[in-house]
């Protein structure tokens, strides 16, 4: 499986740092597809289009673009919530959360080869989640995060070592996850991470980096990645 999810937050459009213009002077959706693109480049091949805030019209046309760029690079597409926007798109799959319609409804629509993860914040609901058949699950938040408005408690790190315990398929640890914490949750047996605002700024070369420390922890096969074009994982993501 491929350790590093990124997910996009309409913030890639207004993030400032040395190599861009001013948020102002950009095109919103330029500048996420230029985020995605730079997390491809930078060597991700799981991606999630996550905007809690976007028109749906709109966040179709970026969602199509985003499907065409994932694509051409063999990278795998989850859309966040909508189910019927991962269809309209031919994403790869949909990300569903604890309030979002149940799991068994998007496999009906998109059918039992599509990736269908869920958030989970206990280890009920990480085996609650295992159980009706979803691919992976998100736990966390680990920690504080600034990012998601109605995040839970943070779990904490032990949290990882008794989920892993519970559930078999892969796990990816979420919520406030900066580059110092990976040696500690690849320790407590996190499958992979999931990633929003740690990764803004020069998202090439900081996607690069940790993708280095996944690699020093002989969690990321290159070889077979480059080989089959794309990563592999359950189902080929
Ligand atoms: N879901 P950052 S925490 C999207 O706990 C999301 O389910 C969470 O962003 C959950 O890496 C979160 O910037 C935000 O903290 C993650």
């Amino acid at each position: 499986m491929f350790p590093l999810y990124f997910i996009t937050d309409p913030f890639f459009s207004t993030v400032r740092d040395n190599k861009h213009p001013p948020a102002t002077q950009r095109d919103p959706h330029k500048s996420l597809l230029d985020a995605v693109r730079q997390a491809i480049e930078g060597g991700a091949r799981l991606i999630q289009y996550r905007d809690k805030t976007g028109g749906r019209r709109e966040m179709y046309e970026t969602a199509k673009q985003l499907r065409k760029m994932t694509a051409e690079h063999g990278a795998v597409l989850i859309i966040n919530d909508q189910i019927d926007l991962a269809l309209a798109v031919k994403a790869d799959g949909v990300h569903l959360g604890q309030e979002d319609l149940p799991l068994w409804i998007a496999r009906k629509i998109l059918g039992n080869e599509a990736i269908v993860g869920i958030s989970t914040h206990t280890v009920e609901e990480a085996i609650h989640a295992e159980s009706e058949g979803a691919d992976y699950i998100g736990f966390g938040p680990i920690f504080q995060t600034q990012t998601k408005e109605d995040a839970r408690a943070p779990v904490g790190l032990e949290a990882i070592a008794k989920v892993k315990r519970k559930v078999r398929i892969p796990i990816y640890a979420i919520g406030g996850i900066q580059r110092s914490h990976l040696s500690d949750l690849i320790t407590a047996g996190t499958d992979g991470v999931a990633v929003i605002s740690a990764l803004a700024g020069d998202v090439r070369a900081n996607v690069a980096e940790w993708l280095g420390i996944f690699k020093r922890f002989g969690k990321l096969d290159l070889d077979k990645t480059e080989e089959r074009g794309y990563p592999t994982f359950t189902k080929g993501f």
